[in-house]
């Protein structure tokens, strides 16, 4: 597969490379990543990459705006996004051939070419993949490409913490800090919190509330995120801050956002993505997410935790 999705790029002059909508490191990363490498090893395509920008990533890189027009005979790339609606960026159906590299579930097997390895830390693990098995006839990658990928591996593994991090991802991101970049300032960024949210995160340790089952639950109603000045997206970076609660199994997070609740699932054991599933969304066995429209809604998740945690 990685063969054939090189030979793909080569065979292109115009190459899009599209993330997932409220974008992570990974997201940032695997995409930034990727058109860094497309860009060193064939100076003479066109490459861009696309999506609202997310001012918290900014350090990362910049994305480009491109005219509808590009898309014509361009291939499109579309990184770490299980599903077409969570694509940033409607126009990936312009392009004339449509590639996934991802590392979830493949839920929803779209693209001509599908690149879908779940036992991958991060999509930005998979690139440097990818750009491994074709290094010796020739890719290349710059320092700007490993930071991206570095940052993007360590963004999705919760700095090597978590269960997905294998002997591979050490591996690569051991050989990412052979290039050069300044690994300090990069983690500065990716975990400075402004002042606003550390105080919200004080309110969810001294409200969260842990059940007998080993389920706990937040609620962050739109009036308590106006009050401390934390928007949505910035409220579900808080989500792991429960783990390190003594007793406790798996823990959601109701954010209200205009017309809907985000709900944030997250688990040190349980398997909970079935529970997101139901509930219309999805996402890894212990990190998952869903929307709900009503507070009965939400009760009824917090119910059916709470079942998942005592019968585990
Ligand atoms: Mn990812």
């Amino acid at each position: 597969m990685k063969k054939e999705i090189i030979e793909k790029i080569k065979s292109y002059s115009t190459v899009i490379v599209h993330r997932h909508v409220r974008p992570d490191p990974d997201a940032y990363g695997s995409q930034g990543g990727l058109c860094d490498m497309i860009q060193a090893s064939f100076p003479d395509k066109q490459v861009y990459a696309v999506g609202e920008e997310e001012p918290s990533l900014a350090y990362l890189r910049t994305l480009d705006t491109i005219s509808d027009d590009t898309y014509k005979d361009a291939l499109v790339i579309v990184c770490d996004t299980a599903n077409a609606e969570r694509i940033c960026d409607e126009r990936y159906k312009l392009g004339k051939e449509l590639i996934k590299i991802d590392h979830h579930p493949n839920e929803d097997p779209y693209g001509d070419l599908l690149w879908v390895d779940t036992s991958a830390s991060s999509v930005s693990e998979m690139i440097y993949d990818l750009f491994k098995s074709g290094e010796s006839e020739g890719l290349k990658l710059t320092d700007a490409g490993a930071r991206l990928l570095f940052a993007g591996i360590v963004g999705d593994t919760g700095r090597f913490l978590y269960p997905s991090t294998t002997m591979r991802t050490m591996e690569y991101a051991g050989e990412l800090l052979q290039y050069s970049f300044d690994r300090s300032e990069l983690f500065n960024k990716m975990y400075e919190t402004e002042e606003k949210v550390l105080k919200l995160q004080g309110y969810i340790l001294q409200n969260f509330k842990l059940q007998p089952s080993g389920a706990a639950a937040v609620i962050l109603k739109k009036e308590l995120l106006e009050e401390f000045q934390v928007a949505p997206s910035e409220a579900s970076l808080l989500v792991s801050t429960l783990g390190s609660v003594k007793g406790i199994k798996s823990w959601v997070f109701y954010i209200e956002e205009n017309d809907q609740i985000r709900v944030r699932l997250r688990s040190k054991g349980p398997i909970i993505n079935g529970l997101a599933k139901k509930y219309g969304g999805g996402g890894h066995p212990l990190a998952a997410g869903a929307s709900v429209h009503s507070w009965e809604e939400v009760s009824q998740v917090s119910e059916e935790l709470s079942d998942i945690c005592r019968q585990s």
